[in-house]
This record gives C-alpha cells, structure tokens and sequence, in this order.
C-alpha cells in the first residue's frame, strides 16, 4: 500500500481545475484501482521477477486498454489528457504496469487502428481492448536499437504468403503475445508492418531474464524463422520508417505522463517519512537540507505537469509536433530519476527497502530513460529541431 495518504498527491498550480470532470473522474478511478489491486502486490511481483496474475485483462476491465480508440473497436473513444492521466497513475504503481498499458494501447492497438485494413481492425481490437489478447511490438534489433532504419528482419513474397526470416530484441511482452506487430524490410528494401500471431511455424519468443530493472515486466525476443505469414496480415496503409515512428510519438507521450506518477510516489513517500522520522531530537523534515530537496521535487514535478497538460491539449488538437514530444519525454524521464534517486537518501538505510518504492522506481527509470529513444537521441532530436543540423546522418 502506499505509505502516504492519497490526499497528499500534488497538484502545486491547480492544474485540476484545467481538467473536466470526466478526466478527474477517470483519473480517481484508475488511483483507486492501483491502490487496491496493484500497490498489495508491486513489491513481491518486482522482488521475485513475477508478472502480475491477470494484468492485461484487469487493465482491460478498467479501460485502461486503447483509451483513445473509438468504442466501436473497443476502445473507450476518450481524448489524449485521459489517456495520459491513466499513464500517470499507473506508473505511480510501477513502471511495468504502465508499460503493459502503453505498449497495448499505443504500439499495438493504435498501429492496427491507424494503419490496419478493416478486417485487421475487427478482428484484433476489441480482444487487445479487453485484454484477452495480449500485443507486443518488435521494432529494435540486436545489432540496431536507436537506429531502427538500419534493421535486417526482411520478408519476401512469396506469391500466396510472405516468409519472414529474422529477430528482434528487448522486446515487451514478448514471452506472453498472443500477436506481434512487427516491423521488416521488404525486397524493395521499404519497412512494412505486419502482424504476427503466436502459434505460426517458426515463431518463437524467448524470454530475456537476469533484469535488474522492470522486474515486474516480461521482456523477450521476437525470433522468426521462415515464418509464413499470411498477406492479409501485412497493414496495409503505412510504408516506411514513418510507420513505427508514428507509434513512438503516441508511446512517448504516454511515457511523460507516466514519469510523473513515478517522480509523485517517490516525493509523497519521503515527505511523509520526513515528518515522522526523528534524528538530532527533530523530524528530519526540519532540517533545511531535506527541506531543499522536497522543494526541488515539487518544483520539477509541477514543471513536468505543466508540460504534460499543455502537450496533451496540443495533442488533442493534432498539433503536437514529433520534437516536442520529444522533449517532454527526455525531460520528465529525466525529472523522475533524479527524484527517485534523491528522495531514497531522505529515507536513509531504510530506501533500500522494498517497503518503500524508491529503488525499485530508481530501477525501473534506468530501462523508460533508454527505451522509447534514449536520451541522447531526444536531445538530438531537439537539437535538429534548433539548428535544422540532423546529427545522426
Ligand atoms: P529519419 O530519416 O529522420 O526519418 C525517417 C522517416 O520517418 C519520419 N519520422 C517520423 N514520423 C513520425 N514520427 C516521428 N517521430 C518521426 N521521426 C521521423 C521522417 O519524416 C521520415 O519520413 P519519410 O516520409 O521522409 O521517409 O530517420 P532516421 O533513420 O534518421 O532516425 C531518426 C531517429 C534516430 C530519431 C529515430 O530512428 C529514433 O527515434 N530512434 C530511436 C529508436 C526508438 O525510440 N526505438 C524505440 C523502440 S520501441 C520501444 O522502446 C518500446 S518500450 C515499450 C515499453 O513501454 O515497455
Ligand atoms: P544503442 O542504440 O546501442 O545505444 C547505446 C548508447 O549509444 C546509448 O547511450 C545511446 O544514447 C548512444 N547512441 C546511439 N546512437 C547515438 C548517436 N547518434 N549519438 C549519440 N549517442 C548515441 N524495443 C522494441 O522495439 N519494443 C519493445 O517493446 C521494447 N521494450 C523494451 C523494454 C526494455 C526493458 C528495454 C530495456 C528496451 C526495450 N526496447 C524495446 C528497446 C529499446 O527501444 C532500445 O533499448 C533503445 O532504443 C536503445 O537501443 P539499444 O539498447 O540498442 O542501444
């Protein structure tokens, strides 16, 4: 359970009052459901590399599934600032949890959604919706992870089929898919995107274990060995590096959101645990030192809220551009490690202990810092963006 009273959850600038109420009732809900079903068991999943029983179906039940795909394919037709605030407060949990959601929702279901024939979208959303299905999403590659565009997973037509031949790593949910969406270089050389579903000859995904990080959370490799996938399941409306990328600008939003939740955990936890901490005959919360570094968190964690609001009304719009989001991924992941670091020295010896979440957010931050673009390429891509110079080619 948390160690704080959910009524000490900041909101330093008001920004409740820019939401509506259906954002602030959706938000109450999914807290409500973290705080019952998730927080009782965070821990022992983390500690012992478990993943939690019946996830995928519970965060189907609650919507948090392709919150903003239209109800007729399951999804619950909400706007972007919903999407993001359930990313948030399923990542005051555990980054795990979030990234279950997000890559169903945004690098799943939007692609099928997005790019997907009519067929392609009746026939897998609803059950990626509800959970049943569960999707993982194979871009990076052993030999090519910030450079996508150099990958060697290819496919060839074979008149009736396509033969896929090649393999992708560091991949979430890989070892529990139903279906993959999958990224490979055809003979033209152009990427594609097709779907792949467990049980094809030659498909495999083995698990990837010994993570220090994201221990709550499956991650595998997509391996394919002449497998035969149909034509019908190749998406039909996207070609080009612009297909995955499309989805990563939808992941990394959700990502800024979600920090947030990580960085509000950890700050919660240590005000709390200043007040009640006595040393020198005093709460340690007096001392000016601890002081300084609660205020320092407030202030990153309401810049970061900022942020996020005004991107998702940006969003909302269909204005938010590929580099500012960007830059609220780089920052907030950023934001959100520095506090999960600096806050577990407020608790003392006892931050290293699973009762209180700051290591394993710590922990969990070092993979969302490099997945999803590691912060080195969000700063190139703003510095594209300043200088009009691209420093990758
Ligand atoms: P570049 O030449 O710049 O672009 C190729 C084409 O793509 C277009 N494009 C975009 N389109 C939509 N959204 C974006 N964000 C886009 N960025 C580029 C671009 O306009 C161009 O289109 P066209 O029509 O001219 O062909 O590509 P590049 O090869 O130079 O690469 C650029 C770079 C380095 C920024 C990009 O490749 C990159 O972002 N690399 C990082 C890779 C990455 O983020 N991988 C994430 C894998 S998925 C993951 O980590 C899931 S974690 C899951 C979890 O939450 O658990
Ligand atoms: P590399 O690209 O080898 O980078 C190594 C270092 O070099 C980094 O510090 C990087 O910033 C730096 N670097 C690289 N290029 C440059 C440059 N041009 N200039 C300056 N520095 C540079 N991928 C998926 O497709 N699907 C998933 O579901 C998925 N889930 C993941 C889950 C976890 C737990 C993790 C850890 C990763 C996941 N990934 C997934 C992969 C992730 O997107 C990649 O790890 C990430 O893109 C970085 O690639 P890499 O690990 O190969 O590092």
């Amino acid at each position: 359970m948390s160690y704080y009273p959910l009524n000490s959850i900041p909101d330093y600038y008001g920004i409740d009052d820019l939401l509506t109420e259906e954002h602030i009732l959706i938000r109450n809900s999914v807290r409500d459901w973290v705080q019952s079903f998730i927080m009782p068991q965070i821990d022992d999943a983390a500690q012992h590399h478990k993943d939690i029983p019946n996830l995928m179906k519970e965060l189907g039940a609650i919507g948090a599934l392709g919150p903003y795909i239209p109800e007729e394919y399951g999804g619950a037709g909400l706007d972007q600032i919903s999407y993001g605030l359930i990313m948030q407060e399923l990542e005051r949990s555990d980054s795990a949890v979030r990234s279950a959601a997000s890559v169903q929702s945004s690098l799943v279901m939007f692609p099928i959604f997005e790019f997907g024939s009519e067929v392609q979208k009746r026939k897998y959303l609803p059950k990626l919706a509800s959970g049943e299905f569960i999707g993982a999403f194979g871009l990076t590659e052993p030999n090519h992870g910030s450079n996508p565009g150099g990958m060697e997973t290819h496919y060839k037509d074979m008149g009736d089929h396509y033969l896929l031949n090649g393999a992708k790593m560091w991949i979430t949910n890989a070892p529990l898919c139903d279906i993959a969406v999958v990224w490979a270089k055809g003979e033209d050389g152009k990427v594609r995107g097709m779907i792949v579903e467990r049980g094809y000859e030659g498909f495999t995904t083995p698990e990837t274990t010994n993570k220090w990080s994201l221990r709550a959370s499956k991650t595998g490799e997509l391996v394919f060995n002449n497998v035969r996938v149909p034509k019908e399941n190749l998406l039909p409306n996207v070609e080009g590096l612009k297909g995955p990328l499309s989805c990563l600008n939808s992941a990394r939003y959700g990502i800024s959101w979600g920090v947030i939740g990580a960085a509000i955990d950890c700050y919660c936890t240590a005000v709390q645990y200043s007040k009640e901490r006595t040393q020198f005959g005093k709460p340690i919360a007096s001392f000016q030192l601890q002081q300084k570094k609660l205020a320092e968190f407030l202030t990153e964690i309401t810049k970061a809220q900022l942020l996020c609001w005004r991107l998702g009304t940006l969003k909302n719009d269909h204005k938010a551009t590929p580099a500012q989001i960007s830059m609220a991924k780089r920052n907030n992941v950023r934001m959100a490690i520095n506090i999960a670091r600096e806050s577990r020295q407020i608790l003392g010896g006892m931050g290293i202990m699973g009762e209180f979440p700051m290591m394993r957010h710590s922990a969990n931050l070092e993979s969302v810092i490099t997945y999803e673009g590691t912060e080195d390429v969000h700063l190139l891509i703003t510095g594209l963006d300043i200088t009009g110079i691209n420093a990758f080619s």
